[in-house]
């Protein structure tokens, strides 16, 4: 079994650590902007114990302007070569194939698209002949205008639908089951009260049968239980990794790591007959 694959048997819930190296991101924007800085908080955080480093190069907070392929590229590359030296499981956030290949070139196991292969036609075929775990998310469109596609009926059915849809486009283009993991994508195209739906449809989403990311930490969707903004919502976040970590979620992203391991091993000691 390949490392990668190995990422998603079945086991606790896995802490996946936030490694934005980005000037705008809505919550550590800015502080990991320089290479030794970045290295030094991914590898805290894998002391910690989260068990992938994910690292983005792109804002994808509402309303975000885009930033070009280059841009992206020489922001994450020299820390996902870096981290992954230093033998860190590394993830690349990254709606771009292009930047999804050179990072799994540099040592990255996973490509976390935010896009689930909608924003650019080469990802899906490129990640099948990379041969690493895909995490597909729930998108509708890039941040400058994903608010208003905000509309549903009914937002859990709809999002399982369209993650169904996505599965059919990755199995389609190559990428085995076996590497996906799914993400209903709390707080992209959906409004605070959407992303709490979603929360509360956990078992639905969870249902469709494939391993599930959440990323719930610090969202703007907490701002009604922790108000004072992104620092704020800590504590928070620590508690919904304990709701989906008794729903069995495959893994949490998060920007702390030791506090949402505790979740998670309160989680499994409820389970304990
Ligand atoms: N959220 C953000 C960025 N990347 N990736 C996945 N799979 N799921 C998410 O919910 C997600 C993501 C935005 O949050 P950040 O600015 O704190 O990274």
């Amino acid at each position: 079994m390949t490392a990668a694959v190995a990422l998603l048997t079945p086991g606790p819930t896995r802490v996946v650590g936030i490694l934005n190296v980005t000037p705008d991101s809505f919550s550590d924007g800015g502080r990991y902007t320089d290479v030794e800085t970045a290295v030094s908080h991914g590898l805290a955080l894998a002391a910690e114990g989260a068990t992938l480093i994910d690292v983005g190069g792109e804002s994808t907070r509402p309303g975000a302007e885009r930033v070009d392929a280059g841009t992206e590229l020489m922001r994450v590359l020299p820390v996902v070569t870096r981290l992954a030296e230093r033998g860190v499981a590394v993830s690349v956030d990254t709606t771009r194939a292009e930047v999804a290949a050179r990072c799994v070139d540099a040592g990255a196991v996973v490509v976390n698209d935010v896009s689930g292969g909608l924003a650019d036609p080469e990802m899906l075929t490129t990640v099948a002949a990379l041969g690493c775990v895909y995490v597909a998310m729930h998108w509708r469109g890039h941040s400058a205008t994903m608010i208003q596609r905000a509309t549903y009926d009914d937002v859990v059915a709809e999002v399982v639908d369209e993650l169904l849809d996505r599965v059919k486009a990755a199995t389609r283009a190559g990428i085995e089951p076996d590497r996906l993991v799914l993400d209903p994508g709390l707080g992209f195209a959906k409004t605070g009260d959407q992303s709490w739906d979603v929360l509360r449809g956990v078992e639905a989403i969870h249902g469709i049968g494939l391993p599930v990311l959440w990323g719930a930490s610090r969202k703007g969707m907490l701002d009604p239980v922790a108000p004072g903004g992104p620092a704020a919502r800590d504590d928070a976040s620590v508690a919904i990794t304990t709701w989906l970590a008794m729903h069995g979620a495959w893994g949490v992203r998060t920007h702390t790591v030791a506090p949402h391991l505790a979740a998670v091993a309160v989680a499994g000691r409820l389970e304990q007959s």
